[in-house]
């Protein structure tokens, strides 16, 4: 009996502190997780590269935090989705690449956060078979999703919705938090598939976007001198490797007229998807827009050289992808000011960041994968009123392996120990200075799309260290304080012997701590194998 009144008396405490029985508080600090697919942090306006304008998502790190230096572990999107849930690398939560199998079953930050009392919720892309687990709500694109009129699976059962992606993805998530139990603390996942690959914009911005003319990067003709094999033989040059139809929006029947054979076999079929998911309204607008792109480049490509087809094509690239960027900010406005309205700004974290970085026109490429800044890195900016000072700038080697323990350090809950990150919340907040010196980074998907080599490697503040391996073997060493760009490669050159050994040190090190090994290597490189002969 004594037992009894003294747990009713435990019970009473806890609610009266506003504590439910799992342990998350009323107060315990929300989280809104707003991640793009393919977002380069160039294209990110509080980055500084002049392309276009991002005034919402910028308005997160003016009001907050803003990592020049953030990294995802393995960029590839599924990938970098599972690092993001377990806080593990790829070869440890077994997600190592788009076509393995994730399972569900094993442990996620928001399982943990819903056991603490946390309402959570998954809105967008997630590009992993199975219905999600650790949600209260989801509803997710089948893989990688449609820009218009899109399937959406909603808690397992799948609808079509009519509208355009990005839009729908924010209505989605403004309607989940307004339904919501207003009782809890939350977290909500918010996942754009924009600016992924066709780069399909709305009509308010494919309107305005395909007028405009946008700065061309300085490596734009690089020949990849200076580097290995892996950067000669990879397949995302836009000029050589970009899709006419899919991705330039250039019309089947005009290929042919112009006797432009397809880039890949599904060149024209992409096209044909996309387009023929449009209604005739959306239809007739479209074709209002690029009917006289087609016309224009008709008149001008047969006098056009190569290097003018360069130039065209990196504009057409430039323009749809900043063009679907344009909803993607104007979502995250929206989301900012429910949270304003609402009262919720000072209590909720708000993150964006991307799944990984991407090429725009740097090195001639398009797409990601390799380890070279431009994809290893990913925008990712912060506000919490609370603990984030306004204009805050952080130059850490910070990486998506520590969303998942520091959003659990956020919510108080205890941070499994074999969680493999790093709590960033006392980095942040400025409380401490204590960080490592080097991420590690894995990347496994090939031979694949875009033909990238199976390589890992470590960076520093200063120095990059790669590994090609497979069908070759290659190392790769760049100093980036002298060459930003990653132009020449001084693995070979006796002035860096001395760095090239302590780097190899230190990826040994890193190898170790992480659980990495060439016998890993070698596993998944037999299952991909395996699976892609199927
Ligand atoms: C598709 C794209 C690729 C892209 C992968 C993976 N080709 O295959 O360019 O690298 O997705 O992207 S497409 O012709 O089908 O558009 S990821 O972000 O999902 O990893
Ligand atoms: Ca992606």
């Amino acid at each position: 009996m004594k037992q009894v009144l003294l747990l009713l008396f435990v019970a009473a405490a806890l609610s009266a502190m506003g504590q439910n029985k799992a342990g998350a508080k009323t107060s315990s600090p929300n989280i809104v997780y707003i991640m793009s697919d393919d977002h380069g942090y160039q294209a990110v306006s509080a980055y500084g590269y002049g392309l276009n304008n991002t005034p919402n998502i910028d308005r997160i790190a003016k009001e907050g935090a803003l990592f020049t230096r953030a990294t995802v572990t393995n960029s590839l999107c599924a990938p970098s989705r599972a690092v993001l849930l377990t806080g593990k690398h790829s070869f440890i939560n077994g997600k190592v690449d788009n076509v393995t199998h994730f399972d569900w079953n094993q442990n996620n930050f928001p399982k943990l956060l819903q056991k603490a009392g946390y309402q959570t919720a998954m809105v967008g892309k997630i590009h992993m078979d199975g219905l999600p687990q650790g949600f209260d709500y989801s509803a997710v694109l089948p893989d990688q999703g449609d820009y218009y009129n899109p399937d959406f699976i909603i808690n397992g059962n799948k609808q079509q919705i009519h509208g355009y992606v990005t839009d729908i993805t924010t209505n989605l998530a403004l309607t989940w938090l307004e339904g919501r139990d207003k009782s809890k603390p939350f977290c909500l996942l918010y996942h754009q598939k924009a600016p992924h690959r066709e780069w399909l914009a709305a009509e308010r911005y494919y309107k305005v976007y395909t007028k405009m003319t946008f700065k061309e990067p300085e490596t734009l003709f690089d020949d990849y001198k200076g580097r290995g094999t892996a950067a000669k033989s990879a397949e995302m040059n836009i000029l050589k490797d970009m899709n006419w139809a899919g991705d330039d929006k250039i019309k089947p029947e005009l290929m042919d007229e112009l006797g432009i054979p397809p880039t890949l076999k599904w060149d024209k079929d992409a096209y044909k998807r996309n387009l023929g998911r449009m209604d005739s309204v959306q239809r007739a607008a479209w074709d209002a827009v690029y009917d006289p792109i087609n016309e224009d480049f008709k008149k001008r490509y047969p006098t056009m050289s190569k290097e003018d087809l360069m130039h065209w094509r990196y504009q057409r690239y430039m323009q749809d992808y900043l063009g679907t960027i344009a909803a993607v900010d104007e979502g995250v406005g929206e989301v900012l000011d429910y949270l304003d309205k609402n009262g919720l700004a000072e209590n909720t974290i708000v993150i964006y960041t991307s799944d990984q970085g991407f090429y725009l026109g740097e090195h001639g490429w398009f797409d990601k994968r390799f380890m070279y800044e431009e994809s290893l890195r990913t925008p990712l900016l912060i506000r919490y009123p609370k603990e984030i000072k306004p204009g805050t700038r952080i130059n850490d080697l910070v990486q998506n392996l520590d969303f998942a323990p520091t959003f659990l350090d956020y919510a108080g809950i205890d941070i499994p120990s074999d969680m493999q990150g790093m709590s960033f919340r006392k980095l942040v907040a400025g409380k401490t200075n204590h960080w490592r010196d080097a991420i590690y980074y894995t990347y496994y998907e090939y031979p694949s799309i875009h033909m990238v080599k199976r390589h890992y490697g470590i960076r520093t503040d200063r120095y990059k260290l790669m590994h090609f391996y497979y069908d070759i073997d290659e190392w790769e060493l760049y100093d980036l304080q002298k060459d930003p760009h990653e132009m020449h490669n001084v693995y070979n050159d006796p002035v860096y012997k001395k760095v090239r050994d302590e780097m190899h040190q230190k990826l040994a090190m890193l190898r170790k701590k992480y659980k990495d090994s060439d016998a890993n290597d070698q596993k998944f490189l037999n299952n991909y194998l395996s699976q892609i002969q199927k």
